[in-house]
């Protein structure tokens, strides 16, 4: 099974992409694809379908493209389940001590990282980010 796990622009701005991927490794995750991507409008509007009717959807997609972000492919047995623990709840507030979104995240919007929440969406996401590759 595989995840997408891509850390979001203000991360990558303030430096802080490497630390998270030191820590993914440290938890003994397999990372087997990474890049660094700039997701222009139609990337972003795909990449957060699901959301599109939602009044956060504009900010979110002008957030996710305002700068590089970095994507990993991850594999592993039950994979997404895990990497959304290790991530922790959307909004970093009520993300517990020791998740990524606890440590990284500054809002419900900049909340430092997006992880696939079911094998569907890994697969659209993991198309949409490395698909050209
Ligand atoms: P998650 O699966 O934890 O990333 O959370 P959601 O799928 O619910 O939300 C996807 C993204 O939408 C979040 F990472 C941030 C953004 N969002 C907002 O900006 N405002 C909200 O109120 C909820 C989500």
């Amino acid at each position: 099974m595989k995840t997408l796990l891509m850390i979001k622009p203000d991360i990558v701005e303030n430096g802080l992409h490497g630390e998270i991927i030191a820590f993914v490794l440290r938890n003994r995750f397999r990372i087997t694809d990474l890049r660094m991507v700039s997701m222009d409008k139609a990337m972003a509007e795909r990449f957060y379908e699901v959301h599109k009717n939602k009044d956060f959807f504009a900010p979110l997609v002008e957030y996710v493209t305002s700068g590089p972000v970095v994507a990993m492919e991850i594999d592993g047995e039950n994979v997404i389940t895990k990497i959304r623990s290790l991530v922790g709840a959307t909004d970093p507030v009520e993300a517990k001590p020791g998740t990524i979104r606890h440590m990284y995240g500054i809002s419900i919007r900049n909340n430092a990282v997006h992880a696939s929440d079911s094998p569907e969406a890994a697969k659209k996401e993991l198309a949409i980010v490395f698909g050209d590759s």
